[in-house]
């Protein structure tokens, strides 16, 4: 009936229709006509098309994600287009770390493949490090005799955070890998003009960005100065930097920048459903959110493996001065004083035991492996990759955050996300 009618009502307003169909048509290209005539040359038209920018991740997932919000900033101020590389999660330590620009690349290109079914997820490298010459924490060089293994994905940061903040204000899209060719393809570049690499990164902190033209703030660690204002101005269709990673890496002196940034801090948080409800069952079973005192002691690899027992006597100090009476064994309950302690090394860890002995009621992840089950279910969608092992210091630092404070150590960017979360209103988001 409904059909019949309306079949009726096109029949009758047909002529209508082709009417203003044809003056439509003939507006819209007087229009394009116009735009064409105006600038008088096709190649003018480039001028109006989507801008792009992207940058190469390195590291942990802590450094990777500093360089995502750092890239994010980027993209808003300069509106453009942010390609997001995946996630890069490895099983320990990452072994994709900060270099030059053009060597950080190749090491991208060469080993990080998706769905590759011929090592399947399997990073073998060849490096030793050296030291001399060398502007970064680590050089590594490429050595036969040296050779290792480890298993890889790569994820979708979007499975993982919520995007909703991003949504609102920058366009972005996802890159499926690091193969230049096929970046310059997705964008329709046939051209490498179209293209401006904005620095070799010859050291680990090479460019500082400010938004400010006039900000007198110094360059610290970086050696060159960038200002963002001169940045908009190039026309290349894609601006591909390197190493985004520092926290202190783009200066932001403008009001719109600094409330930008502390809602993209806000709103920017991990959501993953499956993640999220382990976190809210095991800090339920430590008495819920606000109701337990979160510490984190980063003890493996290098400068922390070096500082191990440093570490554990400063947390220790740090809680009994805040806590007074925290040591004094309430036999009924351990409340308040429940502290959950996120760590990198096992709970049976020589340097950990003076924490325990000093502290009675001390939580770790491992006392919660039964809760961590659904996570051996949890598949990486691009590779069928079970992502237990990548998701678990996750978990744990969400966990950490979640307490009434938190106590850090010194110079680790996973303790530095725990407290910017830490400091974020759960409320909202991220309890369902
Ligand atoms: C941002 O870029 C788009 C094209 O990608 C353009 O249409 C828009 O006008 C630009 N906005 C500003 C504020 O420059
Ligand atoms: C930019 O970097 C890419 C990747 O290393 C390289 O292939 C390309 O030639 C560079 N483009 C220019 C203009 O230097
Ligand atoms: C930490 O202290 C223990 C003794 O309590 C000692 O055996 C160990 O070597 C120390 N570790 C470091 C890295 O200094
Ligand atoms: C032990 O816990 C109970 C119940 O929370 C509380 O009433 C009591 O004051 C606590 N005792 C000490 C010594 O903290
Ligand atoms: C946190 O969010 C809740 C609900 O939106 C709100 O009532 C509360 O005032 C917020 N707290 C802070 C400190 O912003
Ligand atoms: C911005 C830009 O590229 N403008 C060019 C448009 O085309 C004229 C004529 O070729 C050039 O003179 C402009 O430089």
């Amino acid at each position: 009936m409904t059909l019949n009618f309306s079949y009726a009502t096109f029949q009758r307003k047909k002529y209508l229709y082709i009417f203003l169909f044809t003056i439509l048509f003939a507006t819209s290209y007087l229009i394009g006509y116009k735009s064409l005539s105006s600038s008088n040359n096709f190649k003018n038209l480039t001028v109006h098309q989507e801008k792009y920018l992207t940058y190469l991740p390195h590291d942990g997932f802590n450094n990777q994600r500093i360089e995502l919000e750092n890239a994010i900033f980027l993209a808003w101020f300069l509106n453009r287009t942010l390609i997001i590389p995946p996630l890069l999660f490895f099983k320990g330590v990452a072994p994709i770390i900060s270099q030059p620009y053009d060597e950080l690349y190749n090491i991208l290109k060469r080993f990080m493949l998706p769905n590759d079914d011929y090592k399947k997820n399997e990073f073998e490298f060849c490096f030793s490090e050296y030291k001399t010459n060398c502007n970064f924490v680590l050089c590594l060089r490429e050595d036969q005799s040296n050779c290792r293994t480890v298993s890889y994905t790569m994820y979708n940061w979007e499975e993982l955070m919520d995007f909703t903040f991003l949504k609102q204000n920058i366009k972005y899209i996802h890159r499926q890998d690091f193969n230049y060719k096929h970046l310059l393809e997705s964008i329709q570049i046939y051209d490498d003009k179209e293209v401006y690499n904005m620095t070799n990164d010859q050291s680990q902190y090479q460019q500082r960005y400010y938004d400010d033209p006039r900000s007198t703030k110094s360059l610290g660690k970086f050696k060159e100065r960038v200002n963002l204002i001169d940045l908009s101005k190039r026309n290349e269709k894609l601006l591909h930097f390197g190493s985004v990673f520092s926290s202190i890496r783009i200066d932001q002196e403008l009001p719109e920048s600094k409330k930008f940034w502390k809602k993209l801090m806000n709103e920017m948080i991990p959501n993953n459903p499956i993640i999220i409800n382990i976190v809210n069952k095991i800090v339920d079973k430590i008495g819920g959110t606000n109701n337990f005192i979160g510490a984190h002691a980063r003890l493996k690899d290098g400068y922390f493996a070096r500082n191990q027992n440093k570490t554990i006597k400063e947390l220790i100090k740090k809680i009994q001065i805040d806590f007074k009476q925290i040591n004094i064994k309430n036999d009924s309950t351990c409340l308040p004083t429940i502290i959950y302690l996120a760590t990198d090394v096992k709970h049976n860890h020589k340097s950990l035991q003076p924490f325990f002995q000093t502290f009675p009621c001390v939580y770790t992840l491992n006392d919660f492996n039964d809760l961590l089950e659904p996570l051996k279910f949890l598949k990486n969608p691009k590779d069928d990759m079970i992502m237990y092992e990548f998701f678990i210091p996750l978990v744990d630092l969400l966990v950490t955050s979640r307490g009434n404070r938190f106590y850090q150590t010194p110079r680790s960017t996973f303790s530095r996300y725990a407290q910017q979360l830490n400091k974020v209103n759960f409320t909202k988001s991220i309890i369902f």
